[in-house]
């Protein structure tokens, strides 16, 4: 409140490609500035809500969210930051412009220090749990649609609690669970999409390789970046699977995914690893993501950093190039060999 005290509008700046988790925090500041303060909000993220889901999410929300390149954070009085901190590189607020607000579940970064007010608490699932702790001690009413888009972001984040979800994240989660649209819920997160998505889905697929308990795939040229760390959700699914490495361009950048099933993993440091010093990453235990800046179109470096990334996922995880599979005719050949 001391924060947003005598100022008139705030810039919530989100992920450049906001997730579920992002848009619940940031629809839960915007209702928490409008109540406790007078204060007019706008959203916004250095690229788009691509997902279906998310997109179905934003639209059950009534939520505009603007582009960063029509929403120069010198026109606001006050800017925040949700599911994301300065410098992380998934967002495309200016590392030398310090924020007033950050509220993350991410490890901390140094620029955070800075913020008026920073709270960020890596051992949660989902900023959203920290933003409904937030509504309940404020006092503040929590609406229908925001409870059902802060239960989403909570899920969302944590697979249904598959992967580190705290008691804290199970505390907000049946907090929120009676004041939330079920209906919507399910129309949500089974949001209809659109044909390309299956041509996607089915080509991943074709080109996924495995080796040990590693799979990995390269996507190339992405119309929308979420589609990586969706393929790599699917992957880790894979029965024979611990790790799941997804690469991706998309705007002359090269994302990479990794997702794990392993409890005593470290993925966001593996991301670190993977990344090196070509780009920036980071993440949790079970889930990181990385990009490398790349020109697009220079498709023989992108393929050779690719394969760096590549090299460097199979030797950490100790898997052996030997035993490379493709994903699907490795399950063909078992089939053949077990006849
Ligand atoms: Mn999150």
């Amino acid at each position: 409140m001391s924060v947003l005290k005598d100022k008139r509008t705030l810039l919530i700046v989100m992920q450049d490609f906001p997730d579920p988790d992002a848009i619940g925090a940031a629809a839960a500041l915007r209702e928490l500035a409008r109540s406790l303060g007078d204060v007019t909000t706008t959203l916004a993220c250095g690229g788009f809500v691509s997902r279906a889901e998310n997109r179905a999410l934003l639209k059950y929300l009534g939520l505009n969210v603007q582009s960063m390149t029509n929403t120069p954070p010198q026109n606001f009085d006050c800017i925040a930051l949700v599911d994301t901190q300065p410098g992380a590189g998934n967002n495309a607020l200016d590392p030398l412009v310090v924020p007033d607000i950050v509220v993350d579940h991410h490890p901390i970064r140094p620029l955070t220090r800075k913020a008026a007010f920073f709270d960020v608490r890596k051992r949660y699932g989902a900023t959203s749990s920290i933003f409904q702790e937030y509504m309940q001690c404020a006092g503040v009413p929590i609406p229908v649609p925001l409870a059902t888009a802060l239960l989403y972001g909570i899920r969302s984040d944590t697979a249904d609690f598959g992967r580190e979800a705290t008691q804290a994240d199970i505390n907000a989660f049946l907090a929120l669970y009676p004041s939330s649209n079920k209906r919507m819920l399910g129309r949500i997160a089974m949001a209809r999409v659109p044909r390309a998505y299956f041509r996607t889905i089915a080509a991943a697929l074709t080109r996924a390789q495995s080796a040990g308990e590693c799979v990995f795939t390269n996507l190339g040229k992405v119309d929308s970046p979420d589609i990586v760390s969706e393929v790599a959700d699917l992957l880790l699914r894979d029965e024979e699977t611990t790790w799941a490495l997804v690469l991706g361009v998309h705007c002359d950048e090269l994302l990479i995914s990794v997702r794990s099933s392993d409890v005593s993993a470290d993925a966001g440091k593996l991301m670190h690893h993977l990344v090196g010093k070509l780009g920036s990453g980071g993440g949790h235990t079970a889930m990181a993501g990385g990009q490398i800046p790349v020109d697009e179109n220079d498709t023989a470096l992108v393929d050779t950093l690719a394969d760096t990334v590549i090299r460097r996922f199979l030797k950490k995880l100790g898997a052996r190039r030997s035993d490379l599979h493709m994903l699907l005719e490795g399950r063909a050949a078992t089939a053949a060999a077990a006849e």
